[in-house]
Formats: C-alpha cells, structure tokens, sequence
C-alpha cells in the first residue's frame, strides 16, 4: 500500500503574512447610474409617455423625480469624492439634449457641462453613455431604434454631443445592453415601444449594430485633432450560461447558440470599432430542456434556493470570472460598466462586492486585461418596470424627502478602492479564505 500523509492540522500563516489583493495601477473605481433612473423630470422622452398607462410598472410608479439628480449632482458627485472613486458612469439624456428634431437645449447641454466639469474637478474620470434605453418622443415617433433613419439621428446626436462636451468625456459607451433593450422592448413588449415582433427586433438590432459603428466612426474622425484620445465601447449585458444536464450534446449545442447570440453576436458585427469592451454583468443561468407542447423549451432554473437577490437573480460570483475568460480572445481592455445587487439587506451587498471584485482579481492574475469596475449603482433610483421597490443603491435615497444616506457597503467598496487593494482585513471579516 502506498505510504499515506494523514493531515492533523492545518497550518495557517500569521494574519500579517497574507497579502491583499492588490489591483493594477491606475484601476478605475465607479459608480454607474443612467440619466433616466436617476436624474427625475424627463419628461420628453418616451419611457415617460409609457409610465403614464396603468398596470406597466410595478406599484405604479412613474419616474417622475427619480432620484432628483438633476438638481442634486454636486451631492451626488460629493459622495463618490468621499469615497475615493476616480471614475463615473453616467448617461446623457438625448431628449433633452435634442428635446425637438434638429433643436438643441442650450440649456440641457450646460448643466451636463457642469456635470462632467464638477467630475473631473473632483480627479474623477467621466464615461459617459450616449444611449440608455430611453429616446425622444419625436425620434419614437420616427419609427425609433426599428425606423429608417435611426443610424442617422444617433450620428447626429453624436456629433453634437461631442462638439459641446467632447473634450470632458474620458470614455464613450455608445449605448447600454443592445440586446436587453431589444428583447424587452421589441419581442416582450416589457418596455417601449411595447413591440412583440421578430421583424422588429431585428430591424432594432441591426439598426444599433449600424448606429455604434457610425458613432464610433464619428468620435474617432473628431477626436483626430483633440488631446483626449477617443475611447468607445458598448455597455453589453453578459450571461454566464451553463446547461444543466451534463453529457447531452442538444443542450450542448443550444449553450454554444445561446452564447453565440446573446454574448458574442453584437461584438461580432460590431467588430473594429471598439477600444474596449464594456460588460454589464449580472446574470448566471443554468438551463434545462424540458418537453414543450411542439418543441423542447429550455427553462431557468430555480429550484436549487440559492442565494438570491431580492428580484431573483441569483449570486453567483464565478460567473463574472467565466465571462471575462470568454473575452480574452478579442485582445481588448475590458471595463465591468455594470455590476451590482438589489437588496434591502445591505451586508449581502457587501459580501457581493468583495467577491465579485475577488473574482475580478483572479481574472486578472490568469491574464485576462481588466482596467476598471463600475458599480450598479450610486444611488437608488428608478428600476424600469420594477419601480423604486429594487435598491440598488450604494446609497439610500429617501424618496419622499430624497435625502441621501451612503450605506456601509459604500465605505467597503470605497475603501477597496482608496487602497487599490482588497485587504486581508475585508476578505477575513467576511470569512474568505485569505490565501
Ligand atoms: O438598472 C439597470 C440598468 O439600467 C441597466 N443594467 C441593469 C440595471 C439593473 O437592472
């Protein structure tokens, strides 16, 4: 028999011998919000003329001041200051930028000025996204992301946005989840413009495929004589898939599509024209294929009682490891724009931070190029067709008196990010291994 080594103890070095999980130099700490969740009184767009009909969204609630960072964006520029982020992602909202075809609002386009002014004063580094699921009404009355001319508009939209505000943007998402935004609004008939219609969606589809090229194109051609060199990226929402059966080459097979379709289809015709890449990340799945009335369906499942967000999405950090191994072979920066949690129990939002960014690091280390984290989000606010029931929030907002209060996961998180480090202090305290 083979000699066996019985281990009776195991050794634990010291406290101060572990060594915290140092990110790169320069990594950008954020916060991400967009203008239509956040900002309050946007009233010309089209998600406002969809709040307005009974039974679309939950409690019925409107986004009628939202988080009322329109007029609240110093406080809410002061907070990521005070928690030492250097970087904020925020969008720009194209209805009141052009409220009416081919008018632009002086105005609008000052206080977004202030914005990014306020921002970078701060030492904190602007992305900004150009389009966030919510257009004007007059672009929605074209036909929008489905109409004609949609390419046009947002290259327009482009140029102007970066005549006016250019030089104060570091980063350019063209626009937020393409292909969330066309599920719910063109085949679910969730979100505007309400469409459940394959024609449609792909015409939307290919439609924003088109337009991020030209606006890419656009920022690039302007940005030749300027100091600031151009960044553009999409903000794409990733799934870590798994089938949940092992050995069946049908769910195989149906993985691979799904992957293909969801993950990869919009950088594949999109190709050349990004500088990053942005991922959204929130979801984990794990399908199986069941028998349905004609064909076999393939379901989400949620029997196991994992731990869940308070909308149901499950916890899963692994999965943001998985999908940024599956970037590594398009050789691009990668920037997290999205990643966060709805819960009203906020030490779950700590214990999500620290292993999601834990995960980030083992990204990291195993190569993959890995340049900043946005959190989802600096405030609570207005969740689409879930209401303000949803808090996804590093801080509490008050919606009657709108008072803010940053939450202790922000002093984590904002920790993390002053020591560029995750601590051998954090990672024990919340019961991670620390080697
Ligand atoms: O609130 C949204 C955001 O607008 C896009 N990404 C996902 C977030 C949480 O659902």
């Amino acid at each position: 028999m083979p000699e066996q080594t019985v281990i009776t103890k195991v050794e634990l070095a010291p406290a101060h011998e572990h060594k915290p999980l140092r990110f790169p130099p320069g990594f950008l700490w954020g916060a991400a919000t967009a203008a239509h969740q956040v900002e309050g009184g946007n009233t010309r767009n089209d998600w406002w003329l969809w709040e307005q009909k009974s039974g679309r969204i939950a409690g019925e609630a409107t986004s009628e001041r939202a988080s009322d960072s329109w007029n609240r964006f110093e406080e809410d520029f002061g907070l990521l200051a005070a928690h030492h982020l250097n970087a904020h992602r925020l969008s720009l909202e194209w209805s009141r930028i052009e409220p009416r075809e081919g008018e632009w609002d002086e105005a609008a386009i000052g206080r977004y000025r202030q914005m990014l002014t306020s921002l970078r004063a701060k030492g904190i580094s602007p992305m900004v996204t150009l389009f966030h699921f919510s257009i004007p009404q007059w672009f929605a009355v074209r036909g929008g992301w489905a109409g004609r001319n949609a390419a046009g508009y947002f290259d327009r939209f482009t140029r102007k946005v970066y005549a006016e505000l250019g030089e104060l943007i570091d980063f350019w998402c063209t626009q937020n989840e393409p292909m969330v935004y066309v599920v719910q609004g063109y085949l679910l008939g969730l979100w505007p413009p309400g469409k459940r219609s394959y024609r449609e969606a792909w015409l939307a589809f290919k439609n924003l495929v088109g337009a991020h090229r030209r606006a890419s194109d656009a920022i690039h051609e302007l940005a030749r004589t300027a100091e600031r060199p151009a960044r553009v990226g999409v903000a794409n929402n990733l799934i870590s898939l798994y089938s949940y059966r092992k050995h069946s080459l049908l769910d195989d097979l149906y993985i691979i599509v799904s992957d293909k379709v969801w993950n990869h289809e919009f950088y594949r015709e999109t190709a050349g024209s990004h500088d990053f890449l942005g991922v959204n990340y929130y979801f984990h799945q794990r399908l199986s294929r069941e028998r349905g009335r004609f064909f076999d369906v393939f379901v989400d499942i949620r029997a196991e009682n994992r731990e869940m967000s308070d909308i149901g999405w499950e916890i899963y950090p692994a999965g943001i490891f998985d999908v940024m191994l599956e970037l590594k072979e398009l050789h691009l920066p990668i920037y997290v724009t999205e990643n966060g949690v709805a819960t009203l129990n906020d030490d779950r939002r700590v214990r999500f931070i620290v292993s999601y960014l834990k995960e980030l690091y083992h990204a990291i280390q195993s190569g993959i190029d890995i340049r900043g984290y946005f959190h989802w989000s600096l405030l609570d606010n207005f969740e689409w067709e879930k209401g303000y029931a949803a808090r996804f929030g590093l801080t509490e907002v008050d919606f009657k008196t709108f008072r803010r209060t940053p939450r202790k996961s922000f002093e984590v998180y904002g920790e993390i990010a002053r020591q560029n480090a995750i601590s051998h202090d954090i990672l024990r305290y919340l019961g991670h291994a620390v080697e």
